[in-house]
């Protein structure tokens, strides 16, 4: 039997960050995490790319823009939604959602959804690098690990 796993090693492999303002004291700090793992892991600042959109509901057309550029190795999508009492919620984090993933399935570029949909700031504060880590980090993580992925199945 044979396993066909990526590894976490970044190498030479170009990231495009794209990230929420809304929200940016939180979301600044899931931009740190992916560049941080990114780093730690062998990867080249000069190879990762931060572009800016206004909240998370812009998200996925500025993912397919990116993804249509071919000059990136996986997208790493960075944000908070936070509920706070409103319908909107449901909206901002549902189209985000739902756009990134079928682009993700359109492409087979590898995106990572780092986009926080929680019902408070506290539970935000909490996974932007606090006590449940750092789900920024955790984004590149797994944005690293699926070119490595994809790269090993080729090769197999
Ligand atoms: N955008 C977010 O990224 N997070 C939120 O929590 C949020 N809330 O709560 O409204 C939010 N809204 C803005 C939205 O993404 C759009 O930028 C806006 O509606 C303009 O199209």
């Amino acid at each position: 039997m044979n396993t066909i796993e990526g590894n976490l090693v970044a190498g030479n492999a170009k990231f495009a960050l794209v990230a929420g303002r809304f929200n940016d004291f939180i979301v600044n700090n899931l931009v740190e995490g992916a560049i941080d793992t990114i780093v730690r892991h062998g990867g080249n600042r000069d190879n990762i790319d931060l572009i800016k959109v206004p909240g998370a509901y812009e998200m996925p057309v500025a993912v397919k823009k990116v993804a249509s550029l071919e000059k990136y190795d996986a997208i790493i999508c960075l944000g908070a939604v936070i509920r706070g009492g409103t319908p909107h919620f449901e909206f901002v984090a549902g189209e985000c959602v739902k756009g990134i993933a079928t682009i993700a399935t359109q492409t087979g570029l590898p995106i990572t959804f780092g986009v926080l949909t929680v019902d408070t700031i506290e539970q935000a504060i909490e996974r932007a690098g606090t006590k449940a880590g750092n789900k920024g980090g955790e984004a590149a993580a797994a944005a690293i690990e699926m070119v490595n992925l994809l790269n090993a199945i080729d090769a197999a």
